[in-house]
């Protein structure tokens, strides 16, 4: 594998920063010392891919595991003032010790941030914040976070050629709140910074369980962003009411997607994420795919298929899930015998105690199901286990029905695919709080995650419907999907931190100047 030194400048504009917990490329060494990289298969990396065809990118992440930080340590003592550029993107790996990561990642990311806005609490017991709590948000969070900060500025000036090009750091996700903060206090304000979310928001009710110094710190940093950037207009609103209840001197002025604070105006937008649809086209039809087809065929033989893909991950919401099938079962016996269910399921966390509960009553439910209804010949719940990307694209091409039933769920890529692949005219059951409820929910069937009896009736409403209407439906969500491509949710908001950079009155800006100019992204949820 080769990776290249910095190579010779030209003056494509702008410099796009990535700054993510997880990169693009992992490494792995071999006896000799050298390297071999493989690239990760999410649609940020695809996405990327595809900036990068346009603008340069460099991406900073976390070392994942210890070939990765060797790698970083081996560039780094060869290279000391250069950036890696690996398949043409740039790359920085922050490598924090063992014991910040796990504090950041496994103490304050996952189990307290991701666990608040999933609202998966068990309130009468959970969370505590402990005296180690307080400890994994100084020496794990804040820590990681001003590496990523320092890594970032580093970056850019190594890479940079000249100071005259619009720098805009694009930061993702739940891990790296308090990134804009830090970065402020390093470049100050010669940076277009917008901080995407692809989690959930929720109202500032939910935000009490942080305590006010964490909560007031990651708010505060927030909005030392340009621009912060959600999958739903209902997440920017929610951010919007929660920082007008905590922070204090913090004002909407009547709207709905911006704040002021401090003598700035910052802009909570929605920028939809959506998929690849050329590769994901394109994996749906490769042989593999096909031999998975044939096999879910031999699963379900001649009779109807219920499907669900998700991680396994108590905001996905299997166990009501499961409940509603056996209700349909219960309430509509013609549908015995006729109907599978197949649950696709990829671990995830499963080092976390709450998941491993999780998914032994997962597992609990499906045997009593299949316990109740088996004849023999027909098991009607199938759960099949494992990271096999293939296998799911299969599935969803031959789904009667897709349930997509999260609690709580930023987009769901899931109901994207499956909407785009289905060759059965199949019928979406589609939870309100996943975001791609806003896109795609008027050609769903819509469900609360918590009516077990509400999803039971769309279950039989889905496998009854007449072809016309699921036909119609189906070439509906079709298209919506077709119309917008993972590539233009990064093309946006590019488009917006550029128009605001080069703009300073524009309504995006950060200033308090009146609004001149409109905001350059043309799609929200
Ligand atoms: C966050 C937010 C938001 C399925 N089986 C396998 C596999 N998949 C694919 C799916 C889909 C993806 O994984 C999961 O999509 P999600 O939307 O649930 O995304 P997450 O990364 O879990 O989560 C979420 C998303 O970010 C994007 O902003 O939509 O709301 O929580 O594409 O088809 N992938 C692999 N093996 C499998 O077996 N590798």
């Amino acid at each position: 594998m080769k990776t290249d030194s910095k190579q010779s400048y030209n003056d494509r504009n702008p410099l796009v920063v990535i700054a993510s917990n997880r990169g693009p490329f992992s490494f792995t060494r071999d006896d000799d010392g050298e390297y071999s990289v493989e690239r990760g298969s999410g649609g940020l990396v695809t996405a990327l891919g595809a900036l990068a065809e346009q603008h340069e990118v460099v991406w900073v992440a976390c070392a994942m595991q210890p070939d990765d930080r060797q790698w970083q340590a081996d560039w780094q003592a060869e290279h000391p003032d250069e950036v890696a550029q690996v398949e043409g993107i740039y790359l920085t790996l922050v490598t924090p010790d063992q014991t910040s990561y796990d504090q950041y990642y496994g103490e304050i990311s996952n189990p307290l941030l991701w666990f608040i806005q999933h609202q998966m609490w068990d309130i009468p017991r959970h969370p505590s914040i402990t005296r180690e709590t307080r400890q994994a948000w100084t020496e794990g969070y804040l820590e990681i976070n001003r590496e990523f900060a320092e890594a970032i500025a580093e970056s850019v000036k190594q890479t940079l050629a000249d100071g005259e090009r619009p720098i805009i750091v694009l930061v993702q996700d739940y891990h790296l709140y308090m990134v804009p903060k830090y970065l402020r206090e390093i470049v100050g304000d010669t940076i277009q910074v917008q901080h995407f979310l692809h989690i959930p928001w929720p109202g500032p009710d939910v935000w009490r369980i942080l305590p006010k110094d964490m909560r007031n710190a990651l708010l505060d940093s927030m909005l030392l962003a340009d621009r912060l950037g959600f999958q739903t207009k209902r997440d920017a609103f929610n951010f919007v009411q929660t920082c007008r209840f905590y922070l204090e001197g913090a004002h909407s002025r009547g709207s709905r997607d911006s704040i002021h604070y401090q003598g700035r105006k910052i802009k909570a937008h929605a920028y939809p994420i959506s998929i690849d649809i050329k590769k994901v086209d394109q994996l749906a039809q490769e042989g593999e795919t096909q031999l998975y087809k044939s096999q879910i065929l031999n699963i379900i033989g001649d009779r109807k298929l219920i499907l669900r893909v998700d991680r396994i991950e108590p905001s996905k919401n299997m166990i009501r899930g499961l409940k509603a099938f056996q209700a349909l079962l219960e309430d509509h016996p013609e549908h015995v015998g006729r109907v599978s269910m197949v649950a696709l399921l990829v671990p995830s966390r499963m080092e976390v105690g709450e998941y491993q509960d999780y998914w032994r009553d997962v597992m609990a439910e499906a045997g009593f199901i299949n316990s109740q209804f088996s004849d023999g010949l027909w098991e009607p719940v199938r759960i099949l286990v494992g990271n096999n990307y293939p296998r799911a694209l299969a599935a969803m091409q031959l789904y009667d029905v897709l349930l997509v039933n999260p609690i709580a769920d930023g987009m769901n890529l899931v109901a994207k695919e499956g909407a785009l692949l289905n060759q059965r005219d199949g019928v979406i059951i589609l939870s309100e709080d996943a975001g791609a409820y806003y896109e795609l929910g008027e050609q769903t069937l819509t469900v609360s995650p918590f009516d077990v009896d509400g999803m039971a009736q769309a279950m039989h409403s889905g496998l009854t419907m007449s072809q016309d209407e699921r036909h119609e439906r189906s070439a509906a969500l079709k298209e919506i999907v077709r119309s917008a491509d993972v590539r233009e949710w990064f093309y946006a908001q590019v488009q917006d931190a550029l128009t605001a950079s080069t703009n300073q009155d524009s309504s995006d800006s950060t200033s308090e100047t009146p609004v001149t100019k409109k905001s350059a992204s043309s799609r929200t949820a």
